[in-house]
């Protein structure tokens, strides 16, 4: 299997299915839809959908038993970065090469975007498809933890405490992150093993892969975006830029290492460590 044309069948996927999903543009609210379609179908990576259709394919699981799930994902992923963008925020004009859905709409539209996305991803992952009733509930409660206040919602509460510290730990940071982003990875590979049926030894055994995987891509993500911010609590800041990327090396090697136990039908999500983690950290 080659890394490209996997990585690019699966998301030409899931933007057919979030283009079919996602209200039309004429419904009423048109001004909400709109900006709701505008803030998820702009290019992304969908590495969310990804890690959801990889992990859900390794187990068994029919393509279309993922549809659901992966977009359910990626419904939050958009609404967390149309809130994170806004001035009481992160106050960004661009978000994947356009302007952010509150330049591009209003202020009150892309808080609006941000709680109907988030509303919108649990209905749908309610909608009846081919999955029983109890993996529907499993799944509801999965991603509702992991996208409040002990989740990803609560990661970015502790980046406020952490940025108001004197003294910030670095225990404070990796659970910023664990939180904020490796959270909502963990979830979609979570989501995508319950799709398949997936028991709990194997939903821990996916969790370790998942913490070391989403920290591995905040850490890069720091390394790379280390020259737009010197003063950010950042990873590269924080521990030093050759400690980062040793750290960075490390946990890509574990989230290697965690699927040795799968054998060949790891392959989806080894492509995925390929396609997400791959920063030559030295040229950087
Ligand atoms: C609920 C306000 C609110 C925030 C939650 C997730 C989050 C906290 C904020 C999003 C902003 C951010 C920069 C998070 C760090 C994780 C990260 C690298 C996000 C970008 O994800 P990619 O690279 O983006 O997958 P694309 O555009 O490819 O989907």
């Amino acid at each position: 299997m080659n890394v490209d044309n996997y990585i690019s069948a699966r998301q030409n996927r899931i933007n057919d299915k979030l283009n079919i999903y996602l209200p039309s543009a004429q419904l009423k609210p048109q001004r909400l839809h709109e900006a709701m379609r505008y803030t998820v179908l702009t290019t992304g990576k969908r590495l969310r959908p990804l890690l959801v259709y990889a992990t859900g394919e390794m187990l068994g699981a029919h393509l279309e038993a993922l549809d659901v799930p992966a977009a359910a994902v990626e419904l939050i992923h958009a609404y967390s970065l149309a809130h994170d963008d806004l001035p009481a925020m992160d106050n960004d004009d661009l978000r994947r090469g356009q302007p952010t859905c509150h330049k591009a709409f209003d202020e009150a539209t892309a808080i609006l975007v941000g709680d109907a996305l988030q509303a919108f991803a649990f209905e749908l992952l309610s909608t009846n498809n081919s999955l029983t009733a109890e993996q529907h509930l499993q799944m509801l409660r999965y991603l509702a933890k992991g996208c409040g206040s002990q989740g990803m919602v609560g990661g970015q509460a502790l980046e406020l405490v952490l940025e108001n510290s004197a003294s910030p730990s670095r225990n404070l940071l990796d659970t910023v992150h664990y939180l904020k982003t490796a959270m909502l990875i963990r979830v979609s590979i979570q989501l995508g093993a319950l799709a398949a049926g997936a028991k709990e030894a194997i939903l821990i055994r996916l969790g370790q892969f998942a913490d070391d995987f989403g920290l591995a891509f905040q850490i890069q993500d720091d390394i790379l975006d280390q020259a737009e911010d010197p003063n950010s609590l950042s990873y590269p800041n924080f521990l030093g830029i050759d400690e980062a990327k040793r750290h960075y090396y490390k946990l890509r090697q574990q989230a290697y290492d965690q699927l040795s136990f799968f054998g060949d039908e790891a392959t989806p999500l080894r492509l995925l460590i390929e396609y997400a983690l791959n920063t030559n950290s030295d040229n950087q």
